[in-house]
């Protein structure tokens, strides 16, 4: 919390001004006159202030959000006062921070290397064994080499960037007879050729790949309602079920192909990948449900949503990312994506958006189906954000300032008058759910969980204070001291902090943005460096010295990487305005369509 404010509050210029006060009745020219009874009232006041406080010490101690209520609007009205040209002190400019940037460098170069050294050409590492293993038998489909080549160019890694280049020339195929997921070749190895292709200066051999992976992948959408299959065999061309579900698609997933295949149409002039891609887009839109909520499973043939959570977390995420991405991927002209967005977001603010009991800490709760015996469905509220909501916050202030802005371009930072009253909602919402992600972090690691809980008064939880005495609203369920960290404990490497730290310093040049950022940079560091060469993922976030699991996510290279770099190089590189990001980080430009299909 910036300070500032509240010392200026205490020590403004008016109390400073004000004169000494006689407390009996005095009449002076320049003064109002105290009469007899105004002097009695403040003996009384006098002898009533010790009842008082002990009343509101008991209003507080029944209340206790009270404080905090009262301390968040000091904060919020601070996050207002940075405006353009106004020489806040949080205000950092833009410029690269070296030291920092160059560290970030290093560090993927520490995890690169030691890949390139033990697995080149794996689809996944792990750095502790120092082996690479394959998605498949079949063999590997450039998984890690494609997900991390533009990082080394916008990096400027040059000679690493070359021998990665002549592994896809020379060692990548697709042709695979094995299944692959659809939903992550799509946002990381197309995604990843599209993006190289574009940061090379449009270097044809990533064209030409993306080309023939796209048309290896197209026929998973083959299917009654235009859903894509989940898993796809590209070696015989043919979508793959799901084993378990294979009735059922994940909204996620489904809704996550569409800047990468309609990037590819607009390259190609071919309408096939923009088609299959929209036509997914038109059976959410035709069966959305009436709160524009959408729940995480679809009906593969018939196109309907199939009662199941509500969430930002696993399988909701990037559906809403995708939303708001598509309308700003072709230059705000679809109009039938800023409508979708704004509706998701009221429905989101509306009923996933909470308040944690003690500190009034902003963050997304689930909705869980459950049949009464009468076969009546209801949604129960659950307290749970997975850390893969964390992109949520740097999203909320990215729509603000594009469909809930009066004023486009909104100034750096936007000033509140640019906003109009939606905009202003998830402004803040985005604000403050960053400050929530960046909170869950306060743990023995500076890492923050895969899942977070949040307390909420009918657990009858009643060890609600941390060391330190302060309340603590969020938990990680099932971990107890010096036991084994459950599931939801783990660090993986995974972005979606970072990715809204470099968003919301990119919307407003607030320096604790960068703070915040190298903090978790050092906590990696610390926690998941692998000596030999690598990173690994960590079980427990509360453990000290932390036990590491075997792998590297190939994100690590692709997302958190990039996010950190970008967030402390010079804000000219990649610029808001100009690219898109994928859900993987695979930066695409903003462009015009050549193409117009009357969807609306
Ligand atoms: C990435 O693969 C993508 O960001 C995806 O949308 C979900 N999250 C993982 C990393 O956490």
């Amino acid at each position: 919390m910036p300070d500032g404010g509240l010392r200026k509050r205490k020590t403004g210029p008016d109390s400073e001004k004000e004169p000494p006060r006689n407390e009996n009745k005095v009449s002076h020219n320049d003064e109002p006159e105290f009469d007899i009874d105004s002097a009695a009232f403040l003996q009384y006041l006098k002898i009533l202030w010790i009842p008082l406080l002990l009343c509101f010490g008991l209003f507080v101690y029944f209340n206790p959000s009270t404080l905090s209520d009262i301390a968040n609007l000091w904060i919020e009205s601070d996050d207002w006062q940075s405006s353009p040209g106004s020489s806040t002190k949080s205000f950092a400019g833009f410029g690269a921070d070296v030291e920092k940037r160059d560290a970030v460098v290093e560090a993927f170069k520490h995890a690169w290397r030691a890949y390139e050294r033990d697995a080149m050409g794996n689809d996944e590492y792990h750095p502790i064994s120092h082996k690479g293993t394959n998605l498949t038998r079949a063999g590997g489909i450039g998984y890690t080499v494609i997900d991390s080549i533009d990082t080394m160019l916008i990096m400027g890694l040059e000679d690493d960037y070359a021998r990665a280049r002549k592994w896809v020339e020379t060692s990548l195929s697709f042709d695979r007879d094995a299944e692959f997921n659809t939903f992550e070749t799509t946002i990381r190895v197309l995604g990843g050729l599209l993006s190289a292709y574009e940061l090379t200066g449009k270097d044809k051999l990533y064209l030409d790949r993306a080309i023939e992976l796209a048309d290896r992948i197209l026929p998973a959408f083959d299917t009654p309602s235009g859903l894509p299959l989940p898993n796809i065999n590209l070696g015989k061309r043919q979508g793959v079920p799901d084993k378990e579900l294979p009735h059922l698609v994940s909204t996620a997933e489904v809704s996550t192909l569409q800047l990468e295949f309609r990037y590819l149409s607009y390259l190609t002039d071919e309408d096939v990948y923009w088609e299959k891609a929209e036509s997914v887009m038109k059976t959410i839109k035709e069966h959305r449900m009436p709160h524009g909520l959408a729940s995480i499973y679809m009906h593969v043939d018939t196109g309907q949503f199939v009662p199941s959570a509500i969430r930002l977390g696993s399988r909701g995420d990037s559906y809403y990312e995708y939303l708001l991405k598509q309308y700003i991927q072709t230059n705000q002209t679809e109009d039938v994506y800023r409508k979708m967005y704004d509706d998701a977001m009221a429905a989101v603010h509306d009923n996933l958006i909470q308040k944690s009991h003690y500190t009034r800490m902003t963050y997304t709760s689930e909705l869980i189906p459950e049949r009464n015996s009468g076969g009546q469905l209801s949604w129960r509220l659950t307290p749970k954000q997975d850390h893969l909501v964390c992109f949520f916050g740097g999203s909320l202030m990215l729509g603000a300032t594009i469909t809930g802005a009066s004023t486009i371009p909104v100034s750096i930072p936007p000033r509140q008058s640019e906003f109009m009253d939606h905009g202003k909602r998830d402004w803040k919402d985005g604000v403050e759910l960053v400050r929530t992600c960046v909170d869950t972090h306060d743990t023995l690691t500076g890492l923050s969980p895969e899942i977070v809980h949040f307390r909420i008064p009918s657990d009858g939880v009643i060890d609600v204070f941390s060391n330190s005495g302060v309340p603590t609203d969020w938990y990680i369920k099932g971990a107890r001291p010096g036991a084994e960290g459950p599931y939801d404990a783990r660090y993986i490497l995974r972005p979606e902090t970072v990715e809204s730290l470099f968003l919301a310093f990119r919307l407003t040049g607030d320096i604790r943005y960068r703070d915040w950022g190298w903090n978790i940079f050092q906590s990696i560091e610390e926690h998941c460096k692998v000596e030999t060469g690598g990173y690994a993922s960590i079980m427990n976030v509360d453990e000290v010295p932390s036990r590491k699991e075997d792998k590297m996510e190939t994100f690590l290279m692709s997302e958190t990487l990039k996010y950190l770099f970008l967030l402390f190089e010079d804000a000219s590189v990649l610029p808001l305005d100009k690219y898109v990001f994928n859900t993987e980080a695979h930066p695409l430009p903003i462009f015009t369509p050549n193409i117009r299909t009357g969807f609306s």
